[in-house]
């Protein structure tokens, strides 16, 4: 059975950690003919930023770390068991920036995977050996940036002065914790890039395939921007499932609402249902959400909030057996 899902950082990170949880105690989850479990997860890069010279990914990290076992849970993000000498040295000598925290143990990370880009290998080949190092390929799970070319979101925002601004969405999201109002999205090189080896045939070889409550705009959403993605999401023959990632009008965490807004779109689990109408088959929305149902849309009410492992693990076995159904 190839599983194959769309990944944005902490929200796709939980969701996939409980997809294997499921698939591990529940030996019954997939039909006896399908065989293993293969699952192959392609990774949002848009929020990749280089500081201090080295190359930072910070959803394809919370990845590895999640499902890797070494995440700092409370965060969602960076190593558990931190520390930050080097940022202490770097504050003090002056170097900026300063409001993007790097951890020790998560600098050796981009240290390993800056030296490889360095000498010419490709983000696929990198994430294959830190994927190799947090031991997933030993839980059937292949992780694959969306692409190889280099790709970085960046938000359009008032300049203060009547005219506007362009900012990396880091500085955006983590600086200003998106209180500055984004005008638009800009996706540097996202319409040349080309998707990683392996992407395309992973969406159109799939039995099922999982879109995790990621963001909708800065995370799925620059996944399907890479030209190709969309069309093979159209084209499969598996089942697409997806999650809303808003709970009662709201995201769970982060800034997914300010996203939706400067794209014009509601914080309703119908627009975003609506986000992704052309190839999603089946949605998942919390008990009292009010969308309405949708022609050729199979729409499931389960409670949607990840509280613990076991949470996330229900959640992704009610998409798993939507899309099972729906095959
Ligand atoms: P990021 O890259 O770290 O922002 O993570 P993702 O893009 O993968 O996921 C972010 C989204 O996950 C947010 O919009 C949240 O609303 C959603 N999210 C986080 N925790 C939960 C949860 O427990 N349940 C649901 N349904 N969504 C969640
Ligand atoms: N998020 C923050 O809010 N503050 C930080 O200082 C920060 C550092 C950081 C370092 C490595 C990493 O992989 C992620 C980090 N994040 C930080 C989270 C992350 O950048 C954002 O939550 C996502 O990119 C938004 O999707
Ligand atoms: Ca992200």
């Amino acid at each position: 059975m190839r599983i194959t899902a769309l990944a944005g950082g902490v929200g796709g990170a939980r969701f996939l950690r409980g997809l294997l949880r499921h698939l591990a105690v529940n030996p019954s989850a997939l039909p006896d003919d399908d065989g293993e479990a293969q699952l192959t997860i392609i990774g949002n890069t848009g929020d990749d930023i280089t500081l201090f010279g080295l190359r930072v990914c910070p959803d394809l990290d919370t990845l590895l770390y999640t499902l890797g076992g070494g995440i700092d849970e409370r965060q969602g993000w960076g190593r558990a068991d931190e520390t930050h000498s080097v940022a202490g040295e770097l504050a003090a000598l002056g170097a900026q920036p300063q409001w993007f925290g790097l951890g020790d143990k998560d600098i050796a990370t981009h240290v390993h995977r800056s030296q490889l880009l360095g000498q010419g290998v490709p983000l696929s080949e990198v994430v294959a050996r830190l994927a190799a190092r947090w031991g997933l390929p030993e839980q059937g799970v292949t992780l694959l940036p969306m692409t190889d070319t280099p790709v970085e979101t960046h938000v359009v925002v008032d300049d203060g002065e009547g005219g506007e601004r362009a900012i990396h969405f880091q500085e955006w999201w983590v600086r200003h914790r998106a209180a500055l109002p984004a005008r638009r999205f800009v996706v540097a090189g996202l319409d040349r890039a080309t998707p990683a080896p392996g992407v395309l045939d992973a969406v159109r070889g799939a039995d099922v395939v999982l879109l995790p409550p990621s963001n909708p705009v800065v995370s799925i959403g620059i996944v399907l921007g890479v030209p190709g993605v969309r069309d093979a999401l159209r084209g499969t023959r598996a089942p697409v499932v997806g999650v809303s990632p808003l709970v009662g009008g709201r995201p769970v965490r982060g800034h997914a609402d300010e996203c939706l807004r400067a794209i014009g779109v509601d914080s309703t689990s119908e627009a975003v249902a609506g986000l992704y109408s052309d190839f999603l088959d089946g949605w998942l929305v919390d008990e009292v959400d009010p969308m309405r149902d949708r022609p050729g849309l199979r729409l499931e009410r389960r409670p949607l909030l990840m509280s613990s492992v076991d949470a996330a693990a229900d959640l992704a076995g009610a998409a798993l057996e939507v899309a099972l159904d729906l095959r």
